[in-house]
């Protein structure tokens, strides 16, 4: 899939919304780059000490996401890293975590950023990780896209779908 056609992001406000970052823990140097990534937005969007929850690997991104998303949190950043080996457990892991996330996000009504890396190669994972030389930052992406979902299913909540009700800043929109 190309990065193409990716929107332009503006940062919002979302200092009253309860965040967590979701993480697994294999291909080290990249999953670094993505948290970084997402910590990067998690200022820019005005988002205070979001809790930064480890596990081991992209398989068990689902459950976590399920205890955070039924324990308040309303915005779940889910960041992993799978590369293809020679066998086809990397189809089962990637399908796993991504329609586990997906199942999460409509069962619970919860925001999930999908930052998760399905990727050949290392060099392909390398590239989208937000680290110098990086050509994409998709712990970036998948912040801002989860922190953006949350405040627009806040608006729907309390009857304003179209966020009518925030007002413009120079950075960005307030509430
Ligand atoms: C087993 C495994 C393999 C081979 N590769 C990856 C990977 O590239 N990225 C990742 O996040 N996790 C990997 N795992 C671990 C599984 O996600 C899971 O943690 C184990 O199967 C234990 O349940």
């Amino acid at each position: 899939m190309s990065g193409e056609g990716s929107p332009t992001t503006q940062a919002i406000d979302c200092h009253d919304i309860r965040v967590a970052i979701l993480a697994a823990s294999w291909h080290e140097t990249v999953m670094d780059g993505l948290l970084a990534g997402a910590q990067r937005a998690m200022a820019d969007f005005r988002v205070e000490a979001p809790v930064v929850v480890r596990v081991p690997g992209s398989f068990e991104l689902p459950v976590a996401a399920k205890a955070l998303a039924d324990t308040g949190y309303e915005a779940v950043v889910a960041l992993g890293v799978v590369i293809r080996g020679g066998t086809p457990h990397f189809d089962y892991v990637c399908s796993a975590a991504t329609d586990g996330l997906t199942r999460v996000a409509l069962d619970s009504g919860v925001a999930i950023g999908f930052g998760l890396l399905t990727c050949d190669t290392e060099e392909q994972a390398l590239d989208r990780a937000g680290l110098e030389g990086s050509h994409e930052d998709k712990g970036y992406e998948a912040s801002a896209a989860a922190l953006h979902t949350a405040s627009v299913l806040k608006g729907i909540h309390r009857g304003d779908p179209a966020g009518e009700g925030r007002s413009r800043t120079t950075s960005g929109f307030s509430r």
